[in-house]
């Protein structure tokens, strides 16, 4: 288990990683290095593209892009280079626009673009298109990527990426985006560049997040409120049960239960679920069939469970919350149908083993749970943990502590 701490115990070290690359790369020294966070998402699971509520939290695992301006003269040139592949991409500014102006996710399906380089890529061709700058009037960048969020862990590290990117770019091109713009920026790279049709939780989460607080998000107006979470005042901690199930949401599962959404949306003649009243849910039954209606409940039920939290957090601590958790994961196992058994188990084992709630976090199909445990017991619901995997014969989770974090920065 990672032991908790202000800041990543090895963020310091990410952040070293993306210097370091940068120098191999490009040959000298990076002119700033940013940084955006991870997220968990404490309640409120497919509600954002449903235009509804959000309660997500940034982490402090990071993302870091160390970035410098290039003297390319007449054509200037984006180059970006990570730890997670070898070899850098290097693309005119002026050929963005021809890059992913085409159908969602071409360029990646395609093969003309790594998928990893097009969170990057994706972020510079959206930045520009959002500003309205041309790329003969900017100048080329170089921009390095190291992170220790972990990947596949449902843990939000695309948007990690986009933050990091969207945040060194506005500085470096002077663009002066405010931050939710960014985070609008990093959906459409994730969206249009990438292919992955998710709503923009992650990246208002990793870019605006606030330490030890929550980011209380209303999809639909964007409007953003933070949340206080005091988890570590009352002798909390929020455990993350990474199940090492890996999954996508560029593909499958996440497009079927958007689609569902949205049929179920016209079905019901709604703008979006988020008008879907409560006690519209027996005429819904009748409308729908049984799976559409299952995915409508759960997004009905959900939002409610969000504005609850909000309350509870709000007025009773962090306590309170447990049970609103653990009804979250039953409607996203039972209705929505997005758990996998690895995560099952995982919240069933914290929830036995006394945690205050538990419940599987982000897109599903996969990744992790969280539990919020009494600071003494994650020692031992990571041990109940492991075993009850180990006895199903599942692979070892991989257990660490999240501490509620500061979102986007400038971080040297
Ligand atoms: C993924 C998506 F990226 C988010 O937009 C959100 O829909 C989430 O799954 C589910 O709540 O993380």
């Amino acid at each position: 288990m990672t032991a908790p701490a202000s800041t990543s115990p090895h963020a310091s070290a990410a952040l070293d990683e993306a210097r370091r690359l940068f120098a191999h790369v490009s040959g000298r020294q990076p002119d700033g290095v940013w940084s955006s966070a991870g997220r968990a998402n404490l309640i409120g699971e497919h509600t954002d593209y449903n235009e509804g509520f959000v309660l997500p939290f940034a982490i402090q695992h990071r993302t870091y892009a160390a970035a410098g301006l290039r003297s390319d003269g007449g054509d200037p040139r984006i180059r970006v280079a990570s730890t997670f592949a070898a070899g850098a991409v290097e693309l005119a500014v002026g050929s963005l626009a021809a890059t992913f102006d085409g159908p969602a996710g071409t360029a990646v399906a395609d093969g003309a673009v790594p998928e990893w380089a097009a969170y990057a890529l994706g972020v510079a061709w959206a930045a520009l298109a959002a500003t309205g700058r041309s790329a003969d009037e900017l100048p080329g960048v170089d921009i390095a990527i190291a992170s220790d969020v972990p990947v596949g862990a449902g843990l939000s590290s695309s948007a990690a990426i986009e933050g990091a990117v969207a945040s060194a770019l506005n500085e470096v091109w002077g663009l002066g985006l405010p931050p939710l713009e960014m985070a609008l920026i990093g959906r459409r790279a994730e969206n249009e560049a990438v292919g992955a049709p998710t709503g923009v939780m992650d990246q208002v989460s990793s870019i605006m997040g606030r330490a030890d607080a929550a980011t209380f998000l209303d999809c639909r107006s964007l409007d953003t409120q933070s949340v206080d979470l005091g988890f570590a005042a009352e002798g909390l901690e929020l455990l993350v049960i990474d199940t090492g199930v890996k999954h996508s949401h560029a593909t499958g599962g996440y497009r079927d239960r958007r689609d569902a959404c949205e049929r179920g949306a016209a079905a019901l003649g709604v703008a979006a679920l988020r008008d879907v009243p409560a006690a519209d849910l027996d005429r819904a039954r009748d409308l729908l069939d049984d799976a559409t209606f299952r995915r409508v409940r759960h997004i009905v039920t959900e939002n409610q469970r969000v504005l609850d939290t909000v309350g509870a957090l709000r007025t009773s601590g962090p306590r309170a919350i447990g049970d609103l958790l653990v009804a979250s994961h039953a409607s996203m196992r039972d209705d929505f149908e997005i758990s996998v058994p690895e995560l099952d188990v995982a919240v069933e084992t914290a929830v036995a083993e006394g945690a205050v709630g538990a419940r599987m976090t982000g897109g599903g199909f996969g990744g992790s749970a969280i539990a919020l445990v009494e600071a003494a017991a994650s020692a031992p619901v990571t041990a109940a943990a492991e075993a009850a995997f180990a006895a199903r014969g599942f692979a070892a989770p991989h257990c660490f502590t999240v501490i509620p974090s500061q979102g986007a920065r400038r971080d040297a």
